[in-house]
């Protein structure tokens, strides 16, 4: 990447700095090194990219037809995979993370985020009522569904591309404009996409990106703004209170995405090495970073010893390296930052008395990756499931394991904590997973799989993890106002 490079804003459909010439240095986790100048949004950035996109819904693009507009987001997703590798390598320079995750996952799912939600606009049907009157000659009611308006999109570093398409895709379907905040941390892919956007001939203003920071920054300047009527976040449990907040003020709509703090339960008649491949992606996969991932692990008392041994066979055989080399496996974490805060709970592990069954700190690396956010995958046992480590959210790259002797047992285990995102179960006993599966305080329950995604489904998490459900129709329901329009006939 050259590191004299400047990410700017997108705004109107061109690429703009900031309206004050500010801006902030963005680092590479991998070894430390600036990458980029990334230009920072103030209040009046967020207003220009506003009043574009309110221009955009009164122009042409509030007019377009449906057909017109499935046409341009199929033309998006194509763009996207023509411009495969752009995608891969500015993914790659963000987060660090090795190149088949970002190429076998992350990308491809930009591309179907913009294909399925064309697909679901197309196909989906109005309800309407025949009624009696009085008179007898009776009424038809039909419903509509228009656009919100303008969503305000406020996005993570994690899977950075796959999470904002995941809310841009349905709202460009359902004919509304965006503003997009991507993370700080991660600016490069939705910037790219604006040059996407241009090529396929998305309207002016349809979609924005402004650049910069949360609090009493961009991110609560855009969750302030009048001129947006919803906003969708994928994030911390926190932030996610702080934009509720900000979203009371003129009363808009919010879908949050948030925390989580995932059980994997792994009982003892299960495919034994499917369930320990299935474990560790769940645990392991892009450095734990993943809101579905799991932290807390029960596997039945039988097969207990067997499996934290083979857990640990697998994590301590990851390769770290750069991630253009397709034989890491491994990233590194996000930012320095975020490196402290899970060295802070290895720490505390072992101030709460857990045992390290491996890792637990930093690995030793070659003096050119000495400055990445590098930390260990770390597995423990031993710790009770009050202590932080087995309660809190860490978002890294670990995992506590724990035996249970019941189906009571573990379901009570897993829902005794105020998260409630997602479940993976690992058994053979199909009656056993229905029960267990129907008894998880989850949105999403993966059996013998994890991660396995099929957009049509209702996606979101219960207790402290989200407020409401995207996917397939489910995402109408956030993106358009259904509206009654009722015909005496
Ligand atoms: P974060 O909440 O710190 O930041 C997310 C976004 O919100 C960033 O763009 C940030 O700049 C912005 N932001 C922060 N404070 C804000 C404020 N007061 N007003 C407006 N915007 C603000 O989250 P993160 O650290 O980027 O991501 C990790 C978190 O996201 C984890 O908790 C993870 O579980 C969660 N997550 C959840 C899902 C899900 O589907 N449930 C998916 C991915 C990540
Ligand atoms: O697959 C998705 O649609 C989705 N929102 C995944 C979230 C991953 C969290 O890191």
């Amino acid at each position: 990447m050259d590191q004299s490079r400047h990410i700017l804003h997108f705004i109107d459909g061109e690429f703009t700095a900031a309206a004050d010439a500010s801006h902030f240095t963005k680092y590479s986790p991998v070894d430390g090194r600036p990458l980029a100048k990334i230009a920072e949004a103030g209040r009046a950035d967020i207003a220009a990219a506003v009043a574009a996109a309110r221009s955009a819904m009164r122009g042409e693009w509030g007019k377009l037809s449906i057909e017109r507009r499935v046409d341009l987001l199929y033309g998006v997703a194509d763009e996207i995979t023509r411009r495969f590798d752009d995608f891969v390598a500015a993914e790659m320079a963000d987060t660090g993370q090795p190149a088949h995750v970002i190429e076998q996952v992350f990308i491809p799912r930009g591309a179907a985020n913009f294909k399925i939600f064309a697909d679901v606009v197309k196909n989906v049907a109005a309800e309407s009522f025949r009624m009696a009157t009085p008179d007898g000659r009776g009424a038809l009611n039909y419903a509509i569904r228009n656009p919100k308006g303008v969503i305000g999109v406020i996005s993570p570093w994690n899977a950075p591309f796959l999470l904002m398409t995941w809310k841009v895709g349905p709202a460009l379907a359902c004919g509304n404009a965006v503003v997009v905040k991507p993370s700080e941390e991660t600016p490069l892919t939705a910037t790219l996409l604006g040059e996407v956007m241009n090529t396929v001939g998305i309207p002016k203003g349809v979609y924005n990106v402004v650049n910069g920071f949360g609090p009493n920054a961009a991110g609560e300047f855009l969750t302030r703004h009048p001129g947006v009527d919803a906003i969708t976040f994928t994030g911390e449990t926190r932030t996610g209170t702080a934009i509720m907040k900000a979203a009371a003020e003129g009363m808009r709509d919010v879908s949050f995405e948030l925390g989580g703090k995932n059980a994997g339960i792994v009982f003892a008649d299960c495919h034994f090495d499917a369930a320990v491949d299935g474990i560790f992606r769940s645990v392991f996969l892009n450095t734990g970073q993943v809101c579905l991932g799991t932290e807390r692990v029960y596997v039945e008392r039988p097969i207990f010893e067997r499996f934290v041994a083979a857990l640990k066979t697998r994590a301590e055989a990851v390769r770290y390296g750069r991630p253009e080399d397709h034989a890491s496996t491994y990233g590194p974490l996000i930012s320095q930052e975020h490196r402290d805060k899970v060295l802070s709970y290895y720490r505390k592990a072992i101030d709460e008395g857990a045992t390290l069954v491996t890792g637990g700190g930093v690995p030793d690396m070659p003096a050119e990756l000495a400055g990445g956010s590098w930390v260990q995958p770390t597995i423990w046992t031993g710790l009770p499931e009050t202590a932080a480590v087995v309660r809190e959210e860490i978002f890294g790259p670990c995992c506590h394991i724990r035996p249970f002797d019941s189906e009571d047992e573990v379901i009570d285990l897993a829902n005794a904590n105020d998260y409630g995102l997602a479940t993976t179960i690992w058994t053979d006993n199909l009656s056993r997973a229905h029960r267990v599966a129907e008894r998880v305080e989850v949105g999403v329950t993966w059996v013998n799989s994890w991660f396995l995604r099929d957009l049509r489904t209702p996606f979101g998490g219960s207790k402290q993890s989200g407020i409401g459900r995207e996917g397939g129709v489910h995402s109408l329901e956030f993106y358009t106002e259904t509206r009654n329009v009722c015909i005496k006939l």
